[in-house]
């Protein structure tokens, strides 16, 4: 009887383990998976040529910056709020990082601030970045591309 009663505890054990875990795979992932092709962006933004970049009811215009290298990048922030634009080396991940020599963090801010692309970026770089306070809540997902 003991030996019966043991295996009713295993296959019990068992389930309540199986059943953890089949609850854990069923979860939707928070973010899509790292990727290294550019994510979609809300305003299907095809690249804008130019070193300004606007933030305005948490979303980042345009979603496609094209920049040259060695530009001075004004980022002007129209909420009521701080946000950062900072680079990061895979989209979506929401961890600072450089891609190749390009690397910037605004830091929190509030209506304008600048940062700068090295002189030495090289052409057709796709940089990610993100708002490091806000993360997955801002409206799009954004880059630059060297020029
Ligand atoms: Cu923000």
């Amino acid at each position: 009887m003991k030996r019966s009663s043991w295996a009713a505890w295993s296959v019990l054990l068992a389930c309540l383990t199986l059943t953890a875990c089949s609850d854990r795979n069923t979860d939707p992932a928070s973010y899509p998976p790292p990727t290294t092709t550019p994510p979609p962006t809300t305003d299907g933004d095809a690249g804008v040529i130019g070193t300004t970049i606007t933030i305005q009811n948490f979303a980042f215009s345009p979603a496609n910056l094209i920049v040259p290298a060695g530009a001075t990048i004004t980022v002007i922030n129209m909420d009521p709020v701080p946000h950062t634009v900072t680079s990061q080396t895979v989209a979506d991940t929401f961890v600072p990082g450089p891609v190749g020599t390009i690397v910037f963090d605004t830091g929190p801010f509030m209506g304008q601030t600048t940062f700068t692309i090295p002189a030495d970026a090289v052409s057709g770089t796709f940089v990610p970045y993100f708002c490091a306070i806000h993360t997955s809540m801002m409206l799009n997902r954004a880059n630059l591309t060297i020029q």
